[in-house]
């Protein structure tokens, strides 16, 4: 059979301004359900997909990094330019540019346009967000504008999937005109004046096609006079940040236990109808109580993500990002590191690669080194288990939860040393630099939609129990066969478990960790526990589970382990290296080991002498 198929896929690549809503084109055109959210830099890698237009003809479809020009100047416009230039390795350029348009703002667009224009290649020009700019009565003069740029031009509401069947039409009709072998690499890299030239070009543009409504919307600017007030605006932040953590720790409580009580039955089961023995032990010790003590923790990490996604797509991250920029450029950080590391407290490794969207390096490594102390979502499990355990659960002026307090004292000490690690980098290696003046932009801001949230929660539930699916599950089959072989002798005087490879390795490590208070069962779980910091959760489950024979870890933990060896334990989490993924991901973006190295010894430092201060402090005032 001869069919389509067999002719390569188009190569088409979406070029915008940032948060022009290209990579909600890039899906609604391919079926995928990558991130998008309304703030730039959400993208900062290229991302292929699939599509086939209704004529059958296959396209591979390119998202990209947002950006102004082709002048790059980040590493994620630099991956646009090489993109579109075809300068990557093994890559050929695009066949066809589709440049996107964010239709409520056409100034910009429009010169990135014209430049794109200049590098010879076929191009489309898609006016996005049409059903903002209707609603707010900017008229747009399509076909004019076709005509002026000589360029075929198309409307689109990418959230809802409008415009697709035109955008396809066109997309066709130009594949079977048969597109123009691109012409040799006639691009060079703009000058100031170039850009000057285009900006008053793209200005004429405006003029001529675009008709603004008499009455501009002014709700953005409405809500922002109080939102990013120097003082209203700061309290409202706090106020929201604080909402936040308490609602991670109380709202998630009923169907914690919920969950928790669906393993507790799961272990009665098995009990009955698995005669005792190893059998039994690998499926309640190891299985039930290990990736079960982990999987609890899904209702609050996506509680903390449902604020993280409505923040996000409200278009209210990057105003955080300006009402703290002052405070961070005290600490040496640069206001674009803002939008890196509040996402690390989904994790880190997304919070590293944003960093990308940071133009000068010294900027960037700063927010790298910092960004594994912001409590990545795999903290909770840690801090929940142990606060649980050891906090009583008061209400503290008749409305905050005191356990919902200690979590928000454990997310601050992670912010304050972000900020104190940044500002001692700053004086140790750049100390002469400037910090650059803060140039981001504010969206306006969106109805978050509720299609798109309950995708991105989706989304996270599923890598969570992925997670506690392969790492965790394998992870604790290890520590399973570590803590019963070898099984102890006949004539035994201690639980079997003191026999068992665990023992002898957590003994082994123990003289290290004893001046921080921490126990042997406490040095085995935190080998493991550098595959995912969840883990460490789960194999003191199993550990203590094998001992004690009990399901619940945060009962054992409580008889048996000090106040002082449980607050010195969750030090050591604040700071301490526990991530291998983390780490890689450092040594790629900062381009060295030497990076990578850095980070781990200086958090490794941190951890052992600040969780040495609270141990032995805390011995001090009795609660040794
Ligand atoms: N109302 C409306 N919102 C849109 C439309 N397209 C995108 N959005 C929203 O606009 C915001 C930005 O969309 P993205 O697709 O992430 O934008 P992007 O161009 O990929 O942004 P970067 O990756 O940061 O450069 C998101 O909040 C989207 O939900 C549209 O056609 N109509
Ligand atoms: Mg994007």
């Amino acid at each position: 059979m001869h069919d389509m198929t067999e002719v390569a896929a188009a190569r088409v690549a979406l070029v915008g301004v940032p948060n022009c809503g290209k990579t909600a084109l890039f899906n609604a055109l391919t079926g995928s359900r990558q991130k998008v959210g309304n703030y730039a830099g959400v993208t900062v890698e290229r991302k292929i997909g699939s599509a086939r237009t209704p004529a059958g003809r296959r396209l591979d479809v390119i998202d990209l990094p947002g950006t102004y020009s082709l002048r790059a100047r980040s590493p994620d416009e630099e991956v646009t330019r090489d993109v579109v230039m075809g300068r990557r390795a093994g890559e050929p350029a695009p066949d066809l540019l589709v440049a996107v348009a964010d239709a409520t703002n056409m100034r910009s667009a429009l010169r990135l346009v014209l430049e794109l224009k200049e590098t010879g290649r076929p191009i489309l020009l898609v006016l996005n967000m049409i059903d903002i700019a209707t609603y707010r009565g900017i008229g747009i003069d399509a076909a004019k504008l076709e005509a002026e740029l000589g360029i075929p031009v198309v409307t689109a509401t990418a959230v809802r999937k409008a415009g697709m069947e035109a955008l396809f039409a066109r997309l066709d009709r130009l594949l079977a005109e048969g597109l123009p072998e691109p012409a040799a690499n006639r691009w060079q890299e703009p000058s100031a004046g170039d850009l000057r030239a285009a900006q008053r070009a793209a200005d004429r543009l405006v003029a001529a096609i675009v008709r603004h409504p008499p009455r501009p919307d002014t709700a953005t600017a409405r809500i922002d006079s109080v939102l990013l007030h120097p003082v209203a605006g700061l309290i409202c932040l706090l106020t929201l940040l604080f909402i936040m953590f308490q609602a991670v720790f109380t709202w998630a409580q009923p169907l914690m236990g919920l969950i928790s009580a669906g393993f507790d039955f799961a272990g009665v089961l098995v009990k009955e109808v698995v005669p005792s023995g190893l059998v039994q032990s690998f499926l309640v010790d190891g299985i039930i109580a290990g990736v079960g003590s982990v999987i609890v923790f899904l209702p609050q990490i996506l509680i903390l993500f449902l604020f993280i996604l409505l923040l996000e797509d409200l278009g209210y991250m990057a105003r955080a990002a300006f009402l703290m920029d002052k405070i961070m450029g005290g600490a040496g950080l640069h206001g674009r590191a803002f939008i890196p590391l509040l996402s690390s407290f989904a994790c880190a490794i997304p919070g590293i690669m944003a960093a990308r969207v940071i133009d000068n390096r010294r900027d960037r490594l700063t927010t790298m080194l910092v960004a594994p102390l912001m409590t990545c979502s795999a903290r909770i499990p840690v801090y929940t288990l142990i606060i649980g355990a050891f906090i009583p659960a008061r209400t503290v002026w008749g409305v905050f939860s005191l356990q919902g307090l200690v979590m928000f004292a454990l997310y601050a000490a992670g912010i304050v040393s972000a900020l104190a690690v940044s500002a001692a980098a700053k004086f140790l290696f750049w100390r002469k630099a400037p910090t650059p003046p803060f140039m981001m932009d504010l969206p306006d801001y969106k109805m978050p939609r509720l299609k798109s949230i309950a995708i991105g929660l989706w989304t996270r539930a599923r890598i969570f129990l992925k997670r506690a699916g392969t790492t965790i599950f394998s992870m604790m089959v290890v520590i399973w066969v570590l803590a019963t072989f070898p099984m102890a002798p006949a004539n035994a005087t201690e639980p079997g478990i003191a026999y068992s490879f665990a023992a002898m390795i957590g003994k082994f490590i123990h003289p290290l960790l004893a001046p921080i208070g921490f126990n042997w069962q406490m040095s085995v779980a935190l080998v493991p526990g550098m595959a995912a910091r969840e883990v460490a959760v789960a194999a003191l489950g199993t550990v203590y589970a094998i001992q004690g024979g009990e399901a619940q870890v945060g009962h054992i933990l409580a008889s048996q382990w000090s106040l002082a060896t449980a607050l010195s334990f969750l030090v050591w989490y604040i700071f301490a290296p526990q991530c291998a993924s983390t780490l890689a991901v450092i040594k790629r973006e900062a381009g060295g080991a030497k990076w990578m190295w850095l980070t781990f010894g200086y958090m490794l430092a941190l951890a052992y002498v600040a969780s040495f201060a609270t141990y032995q402090i805390a011995c001090l005032l009795g609660a040794g």
